[in-house]
């Protein structure tokens, strides 16, 4: 029974061995859910993301600081159960240093200073865990919400240009050559944020920028995006010719402008509702598990999610397959046991 879960008759094992030849399941963590989360990590994850403990802040706080003892715990955590490890991420606007846009005097840094700033992190970080990290998110969330603008302004965009980008790629790809390099963004499948993510993964194609997937966020919720808009965004990111993963799943309870906080645990319509959901999506993902090779969730239990802080601050949510006791919910017994029907 180690590592298998029980329903009635059925004895199955874990998730990640599940859906084994298919793609990974993996689990964002931390140094606390390493811990609190351990045996359900363990036997139904087999690779892990940091969630926060390789961002920019985290790993280098100063100019001259490398602080990689939380994330070498993550790296230890995933070789000791066997697990992948992506990671998580080099390039983005938001969890990154004011010193980073600053000269010493505390005016705007110029180009050539961004430049050699963003290629030291990265031939530091990227080749500190090469052979470790098989992949990386090389640049997060570049791609504006709004409909009239391509790029987000950024301090990256603003002091370096466009082709921060395509620098970026350039980066890993020389710090480790092996690694599988992702373009990483959420609202993916919003028809129009979509389509200006293909615009730029076009682009960077076009300048041959060594470039291998594309992480689909999956920050999805109850009702959206429809599994006709999401199988619509596998097919066109797939045409590229790029392999996709999910990289931060979870279906949160609350459609995002809804700002109730009187819930104190899921209904059970929730909870039949999310379970509809989780089994559409995988029937999806497994549908194409020629192009996926990942499923991420931006966590494993429902006892901690960043959604419990997001988009309001100290509500509860339970976006994951596993409830607060690490114990399998509907969702779970959707997704599960798929090969055996
Ligand atoms: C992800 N961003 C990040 O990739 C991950 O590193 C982090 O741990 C959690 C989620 C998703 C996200 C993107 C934009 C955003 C919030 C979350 O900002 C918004 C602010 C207001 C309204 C809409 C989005």
């Amino acid at each position: 029974m180690n590592n298998s879960l029980q329903k009635s008759n059925l004895v199955i094992p874990g998730l990640g061995q599940q859906y084994k030849g298919l793609f990974d399941i993996g689990a964002a963590v931390s140094q606390t859910t390493i811990e609190t989360q351990k045996e359900l990590l363990a036997a139904h994850f087999n690779s892990i993301t940091a969630e926060n403990d390789m961002k920019f802040e985290r790993i280098h706080p100063l100019k001259d600081v490398y602080t990689f003892e939380a994330a070498d715990r993550l790296v230890d955590f995933a070789a000791k159960h066997g697990m992948r490890m992506r990671g998580h991420t080099l390039v983005w606007h938001n969890q990154t240093p004011d010193w980073v846009f600053e000269e010493s005097d505390g005016v705007p840094a110029i180009r050539e200073t961004l430049l050699a700033r963003m290629k030291e992190h990265i031939d530091i970080v990227a080749g500190r865990y090469k052979g470790l990290i098989y992949c990386w998110d090389v640049v997060n969330e570049v791609i504006e919400d709004k409909s009239d603008v391509w790029l987000r302004e950024s301090n990256w965009l603003n002091g370096i240009g466009e082709d921060f980008i395509a620098k970026a790629f350039q980066f890993a790809h020389e710090a480790d050559p092996n690694a599988l390099l992702f373009y990483n963004d959420y609202n993916e499948c919003n028809p129009e944020k979509r389509d200006k993510i293909i615009r730029l993964i076009q682009m960077l194609q076009q300048q041959e920028v060594p470039i291998h997937g594309i992480g689909l966020q999956g920050h999805w919720n109850l009702n959206g995006p429809s599994i006709a808009e999401i199988r619509e965004a596998i097919e066109k990111y797939a045409a590229l010719g790029l392999q996709l993963q999910v990289t931060e799943l979870d279906i949160s309870m609350f459609d995002f402008e809804d700002r109730r906080t009187d819930l104190l645990q899921p209904t059970a319509e929730m909870l039949e509702k999310q379970a509809e959901r989780y089994e559409q999506v995988f029937g999806l993902f497994r549908e194409y598990h020629e192009v996926i090779t990942a499923i991420t969730f931006w966590g494993a239990g429902d006892d901690y999610t960043w959604l419990d802080d997001f988009p309001v601050r100290g509500r509860k949510n339970w976006p994951f397959v596993f409830d607060e006791k690490h114990q399998p919910k509907p969702a779970f017994w959707k997704i599960a046991n798929w090969n055996n029907r």
